[in-house]
């Protein structure tokens, strides 16, 4: 059994069902839409599907962070990677993806949150670990449908003087945002920074018609196809 698995979507997909990270039913979203999937990413709560999710991250990163390098004119200065997740869940997965970028990459981010109650003694203020202000932070977080969450998180970090370099979510479920491009493209346009996802609902539906897989399903399949002409972009 490998003990650091590389990341692909496939292997992803197969452990989030496996856990029941990823469920197919009826959910009502945060946006009130009425979806036949979820994605749990609180449900990640293994050593190995956290393993897998941080590499999917830091490989993500590492390669964000090669092709920045490669357009920079004096690409010789060392570039500073400062990574944060929010409260709550995504805590663990930037602390996990700053040991994975370490291990596996070689590179030695420095990492952050919030935490929700802004403390009023001792250190103070609501922010922990690595030090945003002035920065631009690469943003972790685990979904993003409307791009309600994301808008929050890039509020906090405005608020404490840092500036947004770029986003990446586990899963982009590839819906309409505040009009008719999807979030993950509105955030993108209007922060004029990268916005990526580790797997996507078309990954999903790959996954779910593909003859390897151990979860092929064409009742459900239908279903998210439907939903993706409903929702998606
Ligand atoms: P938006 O704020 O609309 O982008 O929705 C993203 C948030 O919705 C996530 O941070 C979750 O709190 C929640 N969510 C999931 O966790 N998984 C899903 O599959 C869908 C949602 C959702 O409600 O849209």
């Amino acid at each position: 059994h490998p003990q650091h698995p590389d990341f692909s979507s496939h292997a992803f997909i197969q452990l989030a069902l496996d856990n029941q990270v990823l469920k197919f039913g009826e959910f009502v979203l945060k946006s009130g839409r009425i979806s036949p999937y979820f994605f749990n990413a609180g449900l990640l709560a293994t050593g190995e599907m956290l393993s897998l999710l941080a590499r999917g991250y830091a490989d993500a990163l590492a390669e964000q962070i090669s092709t920045e390098q490669m357009h920079n004119a004096n690409g010789t200065n060392e570039q500073e990677l400062v990574i944060f997740g929010a409260a709550y869940k995504g805590i663990p997965f930037v602390a996990a993806t700053a040991q994975a970028l370490w291990l596996h990459h070689g590179i030695n981010a420095k990492w952050g949150y919030n935490r929700k109650e802004a403390k009023t003694h001792g250190e103070g203020g609501n922010l922990v670990g690595a030090n945003v202000s002035g920065k631009a932070v690469w943003v972790l977080d685990d979904v993003i449908t409307a791009g309600t969450a994301m808008r929050e998180v890039v509020e906090i970090l405005e608020q404490a003087g840092a500036s947004v370099a770029g986003i990446i979510v586990a899963l982009d479920r590839k819906e309409k945002g505040q009009a008719e491009h999807s979030a993950i493209q509105e955030l993108a346009a209007t922060l004029q920074v990268p916005v990526r996802a580790l797997v996507d609902i078309d990954d999903l539906i790959r996954y779910l018609a593909d003859d390897n897989s151990q979860h092929k399903d064409a009742t459900q399949l239908a279903k998210m196809q439907h939903y993706r002409e409903q929702y998606g972009v």
